[in-house]
């Protein structure tokens, strides 16, 4: 199996590194089997700061979901045991913040990881992009949540509703980016935020994530309204508007939706 992500530690850091450019980093299951490995790997290590982080030449942060593992219509393509939904909860329940450092667009899936992310810092050619109503995909609920807790709602609307990237200005405005830095600093200021942590008392951190962890899951859902939507998820992933949106990518043609 080839490696798709770089792994190594500095100081008490552990960081990632996405390294699958001909894939643009779309976040295939071998690719996020390896960062749940290597988030796995650091927690043994006892590391207290993960940075999540592409290599600084990229144009494309991560494509996000690889869009040719997608489950075929019929099938749940973000379902509990997915892949991308185990990797957001392993970046949720790791002992300490985690940030992602972004140089290039992000898209999908790999823009709720980002947010998922503890802090996001980016430079000006970080780009956001969360984009099921451009394939037709029946995104999941906990997923749409991630968005809620992050952001006011008319901006987590609009980014799903137009499905278009929001630029670093417009991500710092919004908060999705705790900091935008200068291309030339933006290592050294993730790096130096990620040193500046792990000289704290990692037990207080380590609580302090698990209490932000449980209080921003803890939004009650009616289970006949989670019934009600898993019916209208089925409703969309069962539909020829979602394959026609997965054949449409790649056939590299602009869909067309007929709301079926
Ligand atoms: O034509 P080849 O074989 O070279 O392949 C092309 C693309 O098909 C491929 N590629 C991907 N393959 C699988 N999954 C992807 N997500 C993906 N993205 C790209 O990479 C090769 C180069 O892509 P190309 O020619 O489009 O590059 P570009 O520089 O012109 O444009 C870069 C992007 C990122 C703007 C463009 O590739 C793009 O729009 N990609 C899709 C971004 C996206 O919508 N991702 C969401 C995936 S679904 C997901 O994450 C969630 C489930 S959801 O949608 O619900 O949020």
């Amino acid at each position: 199996m080839a490696n798709l992500i770089i792994t190594e530690i500095r100081g008490n850091t552990g960081v990632i590194t996405l390294d699958n450019p001909k894939k643009l980093n779309a976040l295939s299951e071998a690719l996020l089997t390896q960062l749940i490995a290597a988030l796995h790997d650091f927690k043994a290590k006892k590391l207290l700061t993960v940075i999540i982080r592409a290599k600084p030449d990229v144009k494309v942060w991560s494509s996000g979901h690889d869009i040719k593992e997608l489950a075929k219509p019929g099938r749940d393509p973000l379902y509990y045991e997915d892949e991308l939904e185990q990797a957001l909860r392993a970046i949720e329940a790791y002992p300490g913040p985690v940030i992602a450092m972004v140089r290039g667009s992000v898209w999908g899936g790999a823009c709720d990881l980002a947010i998922t992310c503890d802090m996001i810092i980016g430079d000006a050619t970080a780009q956001f992009a969360i984009t099921p109503a451009k394939i037709g995909i029946a995104y999941n609920t906990w997923g749409v949540l991630h968005f809620i807790n992050r952001l006011p709602l008319n901006i987590a609307k609009e980014m799903f509703f137009l499905a278009e990237p929001l630029d670093a200005p417009r991500a710092l405005s919004v908060g999705i980016l705790n900091h935008l830095a200068a291309e030339e600093d933006l290592e050294k200021f993730t790096f130096g935020c990620a040193e500046k942590i792990s000289t704290r008392a990692p037990l207080s951190v380590r609580l302090i994530k698990e209490q932000f962890r449980s209080l921003a899951n803890a939004t009650p859902i009616a289970s006949i309204d989670f019934e009600r939507l898993q019916a209208l998820r089925r409703r969309a992933y069962d539909s020829a508007d979602y394959a026609e949106g997965v054949a449409a990518f790649l056939e590299k043609r602009p869909p067309k939706f007929l709301g079926e």
